[in-house]
């Protein structure tokens, strides 16, 4: 297999397809891969979605989610579905290893065939033999309606179909505030055709935190948030005892890195939480300034342009004294 052209006379043959998102899925891994199976399933597919961890509450909204399998949680019943399949899809990530153990399964199995449909930058040498991999794409839901339609099915697409791709793209632009183009509005534009409940999912996404999740925001801004007005960034820091007194858990600190970004000046902004065993940053970015180098090259990371995600070996003090280093050594643009 080496084009879409085959993939689609592939897919002329029911078959077994597993759908790949990556580590701590969002609506573009949910979107994306829940979209595809919606096209896939009623040409007789049979389809999966495996992800490696936990999907965030906010997606449950969406039926189907319930079926999408997790590495970490079910492992065996990865392993049979992957070992029987025909066909691997990954999906909005460019390296087996952001999916963990289930990519080194995924490279015991040489033979089963794989497309990559993905927005991120470089995706990894020999990740798949058919790769759709567009970064100036808003996200992977988008690529998956304009793959669709390369291979001419554009009148395949239903509302059940148009609503999870809607979903990826919404979050992954963050209600079309960054990461958006002519091209991308052209697609929404479809999709509107097709039947998209705009209110309902902006409400779903953007309006659905908890209690919980509200005060640790405010923890966030009123007592954890630093502006370095030399440099026009921000950060914000979480140690492992706020993890503990407000009982943070996977996705209830979702999207706090955006906020420090609200701030007039304020160009580049990073969100650094001490983890059992690493500390994390997540890094955002506005225009030209490359947050994606400064992840590549300090924080062992990498991501887009202007949202980027990295780790470190040594404790919160000195990945901050750190983050302030690369800072100092100059803003990247690119
Ligand atoms: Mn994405």
């Amino acid at each position: 297999m080496q084009s879409l052209s085959d993939l689609r006379s592939f897919l002329d043959t029911p078959r077994k397809i597993v759908l790949f998102g990556h580590r701590n899925p969002d609506g573009d891994a949910i979107g994306s891969t829940l979209g595809l199976k919606r096209y896939l399933t009623p040409l007789g597919h049979e389809v999966k979605i495996i992800v490696p961890s936990e999907l965030p509450s906010f997606l449950n909204f969406l039926d189907g989610v319930e079926d999408v399998m997790v590495f970490d949680t079910d492992a065996e019943e990865c392993k049979t579905s992957m070992t029987a399949a025909d066909l691997f899809i990954l999906m909005d990530f460019n390296s087996l290893e952001r999916i963990d153990k289930a990519g080194e399964f995924v490279a015991t199995l040489p033979d089963t065939p794989r497309v990559l449909i993905d927005h991120h930058l470089e995706p990894e040498e020999n990740i798949a033999q058919v790769i759709v991999s567009e970064p100036s794409a808003s996200s992977t839901c988008e690529l998956v309606y304009t793959t669709i339609k390369t291979m001419g099915d554009a009148d395949k697409v239903t509302p059940h179909i148009a609503e999870p791709l809607m979903v990826g793209i919404l979050t992954d632009t963050g209600g079309f505030s960054y990461a958006t183009n002519a091209q991308l509005f052209r697609v929404v534009g479809e999709l509107f055709e097709v039947g998209v409940d705009n209110e309902k999912l902006q409400t779903a996404i953007f309006n659905s935190m908890t209690e919980k999740q509200l005060r640790i925001l405010g923890h966030c801004l009123a007592n954890r948030m630093e502006i370095i007005p030399e440099h026009n960034a921000g950060l914000i820091t979480l140690t492992k005892r706020d993890y503990e007194q407000f009982d943070i858990r996977r996705g209830d600190t979702e999207g706090i890195v955006n906020y420090l970004l609200r701030i007039q000046g304020v160009d580049l902004a990073a969100f650094i939480t001490e983890q059992p065993n690493i500390t994390k940053l997540s890094l955002r970015s506005r225009g030209d300034i490359s947050v994606q180098k400064m992840a590549a090259e300090y924080f062992k990371g990498g991501g887009h342009k202007n949202a980027s995600g990295g780790y470190s070996h040594s404790g919160l003090r000195s990945t901050v004294s750190r983050f302030r280093e690369a800072l100092e050594a100059g803003i990247p643009v690119g």
